[in-house]
């Protein structure tokens, strides 16, 4: 068996155990009698140590020039990409996902911190001209303070990594909490932030449950800024604990992407990516595809190449290098998935492949499920409205361009989207028209880039986005300031004097 990592919290720069002595436990969600973690199970008293020092750091912090803190950044970018090998292994080990995939969540962290670290050097405001002689105007970018963040599992490098970089080079400090689905994931890449070069207190760890020890710290008074991605349902919960505190949240939530695939477009290309954007992760991707609607003309095609190609899939462990689809992380996620296909079933959809658990040999221990498609799905079905986080593909028939983007944007969330289409002017449309934070063209739902500010509409992200560019995530890590400064020597009247 391989090693079990017997992790601490990370508090004001000491390595610590949970106040109360309580731990977790992480597992190997391809085969649970690996156990990859024991984590402190934190509770009130570990938050409340954790957000003093991020207080305490926050002075020092906020003062040292961003482009220093673009040089920490930057090394944490190349030991990263030394330990790259190692911390990809380990992402599919705790998390599941294959091997390449677990590889491509620690580059997304590699390029984040190399593209923040640029960013120390770009923090820049406006400088405008003043009615007033001898006075002069400008906005600066400043930091929030002690900042929250809270992630989920199923990018639990990357993810952690599009949080933390823009919050530090912003000159905040941070109290991070990851799943207590990842924790080694977690820890390991805060050990080589560490390494970096980053002050004691300025990031914190503090691992535990969403309601033992994320709840807490994000209604924490201390706490001056929330990023959150997870479930909606558990993002609602908190926008409503931080608005009642009369607080700001962002939040990165749930997913209903829909690929339209119109009668012009190339259909191999659109079944790889139909594959792709379906079962990539196991479906476990808040960018997965998860509704694909077609032309009618070309429904069957699609259909039954997609069907073809998907049954040719090997389910399994990760780490084997001919595993194209790993397990989902846990018990309750499985149920889930099954329920909703059990759901699709009564309601009238036609389960065309899977369906099932896979539960026998080399799966006992393990929670893998097939890769599942549906056809006659009809958009007023739960199984078409409602995210379900699995590898579960729902066709729907679409007649035109314009029932297709009206069937995509029949839901309540609006994060990705795509068209597979060949008319330039079909693309512009669905451009314009799709109501989502992201829109391909020619590629599936996922794999955004972390040069971009990435997020959704609706019930799909609150808040602020993430990521790079403009309206991206410096804008969620820092606030405006307007500076003037008057050199005349006199008291000058804005609005009043000439
Ligand atoms: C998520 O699904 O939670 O665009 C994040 C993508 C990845 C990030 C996904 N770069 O699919």
């Amino acid at each position: 068996m391989p090693e079990t990592f017997t992790i601490k919290n990370l508090i004001a720069g000491k390595r610590v155990d949970s106040v109360s002595g309580k731990t977790l436990e992480s597992f190997n969600p391809a085969d649970t009698s690996d156990v990859v973690g024991i984590a402190p199970a934190s509770g009130k008293i570990d938050i409340d140590n954790a957000v003093k020092a991020a207080k305490k750091a926050f002075q020092n912090w906020r003062l040292v020039p961003p482009p220093k803190r673009g040089e920490i950044l930057f090394r944490a970018a190349e030991l990263i990409k030394k330990h790259k090998d190692e911390l990809g292994r380990l992402v599919t080990r705790e998390m599941g996902k294959i091997l390449k995939e677990g590889l491509g969540d620690v580059e997304e962290a590699v390029d984040m911190a190399y593209y923040m670290a640029g960013e120390g050097r770009r923090l820049c405001g406006e400088t405008v001209a003043s009615e007033l002689l001898n006075k002069d105007c400008k906005s600066v970018r400043v930091p929030v303070g002690v900042f929250a963040l809270i992630t989920p599992w199923n990018f639990p490098i990357a993810i952690p990594a599009w949080k933390i970089f823009p919050a530090l080079i912003s000159g905040n400090t941070v109290v991070f909490k990851p799943s207590s689905y990842t924790p080694v994931c977690a820890s390991k890449l805060v050990d080589l932030i560490t390494e970096a070069g980053v002050p004691e207190g300025v990031l914190n760890i503090v691992h535990g449950s969403g309601e033992g020890a994320g709840e807490y710290l994000v209604g924490h008074p201390g706490v001056d800024g929330v990023s959150f991605t997870g479930s909606t349902a558990v993002g609602e919960k908190l926008i409503k604990m931080r608005s009642s505190a009369g607080k700001e949240i962002s939040c990165e939530m749930g997913g209903k992407n829909p690929i339209i695939i119109m009668d012009d477009a190339r259909i191999d290309l659109a079944v790889e990516g139909a594959l792709w954007g379906a079962f990539g992760t196991a479906g476990q991707r808040c960018t997965a595809a998860s509704r694909f609607i077609v032309h009618e003309k070309v429904h069957d095609e699609f259909l039954e190449k997609f069907i073809a190609r998907a049954k040719k899939l090997t389910v399994g462990n990760g780490l084997s290098p001919l595993t194209d689809m790993g397990p989902l992380i846990n018990e309750t996620q499985i149920l889930r998935v099954l329920d909703y296909i059990e759901i699709g079933k009564k309601e009238g959809a036609a389960l065309r492949l899977g369906g099932s658990r896979l539960s026998s040999g080399a799966f006992k221990k393990g929670f893998f499920v097939e890769p599942t498609v549906f056809s006659e799905v009809k958009q007023k079905m739960r199984i078409a409205r409602e995210e379900i986080f699995g590898p579960v593909a729902c066709v729907i028939k679409a007649t035109e361009l314009e029932d297709a983007i009206a069937i995509a944007n029949d839901s309540e969330y609006g994060l990705s989207s795509a068209i597979y289409t060949r008319d330039a002017n079909h693309a512009a449309i669905a451009e314009r028209d799709l109501e989502a934070g992201i829109v391909y063209i020619n590629a599936p739902t996922i794999g955004a880039e972390i040069q971009l500010p990435f997020g959704g509409d609706k019930k799909s992200g609150i808040g602020r986005k993430e990521a790079g560019g403009r309206g991206g995530a410096l804008d969620m890590f820092t606030k405006w300031k307007v500076i003037y400064r008057d050199f005349s020597g006199v008291l000058q009247k804005a609005q009043i004097d000439s």
